[in-house]
């Protein structure tokens, strides 16, 4: 199954932010299947971001992301990661669709809440890069024999 790597920037978890955004990914039918709330070491953050390494915002980016605490995620589904691209919405929150987190929150590219991998390979290299294997957890929602 599809899996995706989001996470919600310092921004957004100093906005409380936070549980808005995970009941959307919740609501749309996507599963948690990886959670952590973490302080994102330099080191992390320069790995995350090495395609943007040669950018003029580069320093930036990092500066922000290690600026303070991080929800990261792991959401699984149908195609989860193109899905999670349009609840996130553009890159600029000014031209992001109202209806996407980002239209709906957000006014600065630099400051725009939350991170979705682009394509499925992204997503593989963004899931090993933030999370062990047994920090993911193997379940299936719809099989659980108490929902009725
Ligand atoms: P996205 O995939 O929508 O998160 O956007 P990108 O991978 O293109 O950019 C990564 C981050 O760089 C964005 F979240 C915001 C930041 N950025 C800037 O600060 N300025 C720019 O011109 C482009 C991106």
């Amino acid at each position: 199954m599809e899996r995706t790597f989001i996470a919600i920037k310092p921004d957004g978890v100093q906005r409380k932010l936070a549980g808005e955004i995970i009941r959307r990914f919740e609501s749309k039918g996507f599963t948690l299947v990886g959670l952590k709330f973490l302080k994102v070491s330099r080191e992390l953050a320069e790995a995350h971001y090495d395609v943007h390494r040669e950018k003029p915002f580069f320093s930036g980016l990092v500066e922000f992301i290690t600026s303070g605490p991080v929800v990261a995620m792991v959401w699984e589904g149908e195609g989860v990661v193109a899905a999670a691209r349009k609840l996130i919405g553009a890159t600029n929150p000014l031209t992001a669709e109202p209806g996407t987190i980002r239209g709906d929150f957000g006014v600065n590219i630099g400051r725009n809440i939350i991170h979705g991998s682009d394509a499925v390979e992204t997503a593989q290299r963004e899931i090993s890069l933030w999370f062990k294997d047994e920090e993911l957890v193997n379940w299936q929602p719809h099989l659980m024999p108490w929902l009725h």
